[in-house]
């Protein structure tokens, strides 16, 4: 049998976490927001040791990500941000940078940043997946920094 190396779900002592909003799109990134929060809370995060820092759009998450990583406070980012389709080229704009940004954020600093921006096509799909009938991304990405973090230490 292989050794198998995998991340928990728990707060490391210590670990600092950022978490960049955008304010477009707020009635749902509000939601991911709190989603987000609530999971790093409910696993042991203490409220002191969570930062949230807000940007213009979507566009904007990987800059501020960019200067966080480089404080070398954090354990872990997570990008919360809502694009929604609105017929025109620049969802694919924002949505691309955004997610090409944040990647590469966290390659150059090694750190986890997890990526809780919905791209989606209408407002209702958006208030699914913050908080209605699809879940909350934001409550994932929370979990997945929990768990890359985790991860991380071991490797
Ligand atoms: N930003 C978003 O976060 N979501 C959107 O849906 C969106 N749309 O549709 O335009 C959006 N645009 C703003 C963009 O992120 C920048 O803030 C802006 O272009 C200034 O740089």
């Amino acid at each position: 049998m292989p050794n198998k190396i995998e991340g928990h779900f728990v707060a490391k002592k210590n670990a600092r976490f950022g978490i960049v909003v955008a304010r477009w799109n707020s009635l749902i990134t509000e939601r991911l927001l709190g989603g987000c929060v609530d999971a790093l809370v409910r696993h042991g995060v203490p409220e002191d040791r969570i930062d949230s820092v807000y940007v213009p759009g979507s566009f904007e998450l990987p800059l501020a990500a960019q200067k966080l990583a480089a404080s070398k406070k954090y354990a872990a980012l997570i990008a919360l941000g809502c694009v929604i389709r609105g017929g025109t080229p620049h969802f694919e704009y924002v949505a691309g940078e955004a997610t090409k940004g944040l990647s590469q954020v966290a390659l150059n600093a090694g750190i986890p940043v997890a990526f809780g921006v919905l791209t989606c096509d209408t407002l209702e799909q958006a208030l699914d997946r913050a908080g209605a009938k699809a879940g909350n991304k934001g409550w994932e990405a929370a979990m997945s920094a929990l768990e890359m973090v985790d991860l991380l230490g071991k490797l």
